[in-house]
This record gives C-alpha cells, sequence and structure tokens, in this order.
C-alpha cells in the first residue's frame, strides 16, 4: 500500500511523478468546482488551476519531515505535499474520510501525516506559523525547513513583514513562497500594492529574494533547490515570488469579469502542466503516449477518489465539540 509519506516522497524522487501530481491538482480542483456547482460543498472554495506547478516544484524539493503552510487556496499545497486524494476530497465535501475528518473543510485543510500544517482563511496567518515551525526546528538542532505559501494580496499585512524580520534576524530555515497571481480578491496588483514585484520587500526586511517563472516547473525547482539548501544550511530565509495566474475567480462566488479581454488566453496558452510535459518528451524521459496514457490513468484514480468521497458519511455527531476547549 502506497502510504502519504511514499507520495511524499514520490515527487522528490522521480521528475514522472511531478507531472502526474500536477495533473492529480488540475483535475481535482476541476472536479471539486463542479461539485461545488452541484450543490455538495458548504461554504465556498478556492482553487487553484493554472499555479500547479508552485507547489509540486517545493514538495520536489522537500523531504518528509519539511513543513508547509498554506491559506484557503491550499488544496493543491496539501496534494502536493502527499495528502491523498480521498482525504482532501472528503475534507472539503465536509466527510469522515477528510484528512481533518470532515471538521476542517476547504479552508482549514491540514494534515499531520505530511507535516502540512493547518491552512488558513486569513490571509497572511500561514506565515508566522511556517515561522514557528522553522524555530522549532531550529531549536531542536534538526535540520528540517518551513515553506509558507502566500498570495501577492498577503504581503500588504503586518504579518509578512514580521515574519520576514524575525526569520532573518534569526537565520530562520523558512523558504518563502509568494504565489503571485496577480489579484488579490477582485483587485489588480497594483491597485492595492505601491511595490511591481513582491520580491522588491525581501531586502527590505533582510530577506534575499528571488523571482521565478511560475508556470516552468524545471526554473522554480531550480530556485526553490537553492532556497532549501541555504535553509537547510543554516544560511536563513529565501523569499521566492512565482509569477502565476489562477484560471478561475477568487472563489466560486466570483465569476472573474473584471479580468482584461484575452488575459485569461494569455496565460492558459503557458499552461504549466503543458510545458513540463513538453520538456518531459524533449528530453526524452516520455513519449508523448506515455504522457497521455498517464493523464488518463490520474484522471481516472481521482474521479475513483472523488466518487469514494461523495459516498464517505458524515463525521459522526459526537466528533462536534471533540477539539472545542473552554
Ligand atoms: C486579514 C484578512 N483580511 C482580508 C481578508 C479577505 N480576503 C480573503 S482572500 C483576500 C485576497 C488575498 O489575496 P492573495 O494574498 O493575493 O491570495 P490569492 O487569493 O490571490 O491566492 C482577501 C483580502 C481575509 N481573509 N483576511
Ligand atoms: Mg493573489
Amino acid at each position: 500500500m502506497t502510504t502519504t509519506t511514499d507520495r511524499r516522497a514520490a515527487v522528490a524522487a522521480d521528475p514522472v511523478e511531478a507531472l502526474r501530481r500536477m495533473i492529480e491538482i488540475r483535475h481535482l480542483e476541476d472536479a471539486l468546482n463542479r461539485l461545488y456547482s452541484d450543490g455538495r460543498i458548504r461554504g465556498s472554495i478556492h482553487t487553484c488551476q493554472g499555479q500547479e506547478a508552485v507547489s509540486v516544484a517545493a514538495a520536489a524539493c522537500s523531504r518528509p519531515d519539511d513543513y508547509a503552510t498554506a491559506t484557503y487556496r491550499g488544496h493543491g499545497v496539501a496534494l502536493a505535499f502527499g495528502s491523498p486524494p480521498l482525504g482532501v476530497a472528503a475534507e472539503v465535501l465536509g466527510r469522515a474520510d477528510g484528512c481533518v475528518g470532515g471538521l476542517g473543510g476547504s479552508m482549514h485543510l491540514a494534515d499531520a501525516s505530511v507535516n502540512v500544517l493547518p491552512t488558513m482563511a486569513i490571509v497572511g496567518a500561514g506565515l508566522p506559523i511556517a515561522v514557528g515551525a522553522a524555530l522549532g526546528a531550529q531549536v531542536r538542532g534538526h535540520d528540517a525547513v518551513s515553506f509558507a505559501f502566500f498570495g501577492d494580496g498577503s504581503t500588504n499585512i503586518g504579518a509578512f513583514h514580521e515574519s520576514l524580520n524575525i526569520a532573518a534576524v534569526w537565520r530562520l530555515p523558512v523558504v518563502f513562497v509568494c504565489e503571485n497571481n496577480l489579484y488579490g480578491e477582485y483587485s489588480p496588483l497594483a491597485s492595492t500594492t505601491a511595490v511591481p514585484d513582491i520580491a522588491q520587500r525581501g531586502p527590505a526586511n533582510g530577506v534575499p529574494s528571488e523571482i521565478v517563472d511560475g508556470q516552468d516547473f524545471v526554473a522554480l525547482a531550480d530556485v526553490l533547490g537553492r532556497a532549501v539548501a541555504t535553509a537547510r544550511a543554516g544560511g536563513g530565509p529565501t523569499l521566492v515570488e512565482a509569477k502565476t495566474y489562477r484560471y478561475h475567480g477568487h472563489s466560486r462566488a466570483d465569476p472573474a469579469a473584471y479580468r482584461p479581454e484575452g488575459e485569461l488566453d494569455a496565460w492558459t496558452a503557458r499552461d504549466p502542466i503543458a510545458i513540463y510535459r513538453e520538456h518531459l518528451i524533449a528530453r526524452g524521459t516520455l513519449t508523448a503516449d506515455a504522457a497521455d496514457a498517464l493523464a488518463a490513468e490520474v484522471r481516472a484514480a481521482v474521479d475513483e477518489a472523488v466518487a469514494a468521497a461523495v459516498r464517505s458519511p458524515a463525521p459522526p455527531a459526537d466528533r462536534l465539540f471533540a477539539h472545542v476547549y473552554g
């Protein structure tokens, strides 16, 4: 049986697994959008189609004992770091087979078995938690690294600057991963943020920064790999700004009518899954037929997981107060 730790390690060990995982994230997010439209999901969901290369490249540079925190747009991070499709789908549906037993839902995903710490609905809230996990590792003399995933809009929050500052002062092993998807909710970046590149905010806080093409898995793995090596060797944090794009609106409530005409088309023309697939074919790792077969196989496995998640029971009523204190 494949354990979640095996799933976590597979992406780091095998370039083809990274393609498989990106397709898995895309297909599961698409399936969740359909389940939402069918009225099966309570609340809203925030999906990450178009941004898959960022979390999978980070996972490919990580060890199973490294930590990750994410945002409400965190389904992809959980899958990338090894959480299984059934656990994620069932969690979003609020079912007992979910990775938090159905009590967390989309916005509070977590999976302790792969060190994915609770993901956050509060903008910027995951950064200090990632810093705390890194401090914990440093105090224990353990060389684990902590990844903080967050959006461009989050960098206008105090917690972002506080986190970078203290991580730099204490040389904490954090990789700050900004998924700059050009929008915070319905606002284009330039209308809320005084700098064109989020990376400018790293050096201001003593944190070296790099900008990378967020649609290019190979470029991401290179930049993130160096950031991880620096953090693990005691060299402190790095801020990586990945320029990327979300194909759908902010949440299911957002048809994204504010996007300029042609913008979505320009980004889908540089789809991260297609770019990485072509890379693997060009270097002879996969044939086009093998890549097609792999995609079909992943989609079938995700469909099966989604069907199992739909069949999964609601959490027992006596679990309702299990984690409520005071
Ligand atoms: C502290 C706080 N302020 C405001 C909000 C409302 N809000 C939810 S998502 C969001 C935009 C965040 O954008 P970004 O960080 O770029 O992430 P993205 O959704 O683009 O991935 C805002 C303002 C919130 N959840 N928390
Ligand atoms: Mg954003």
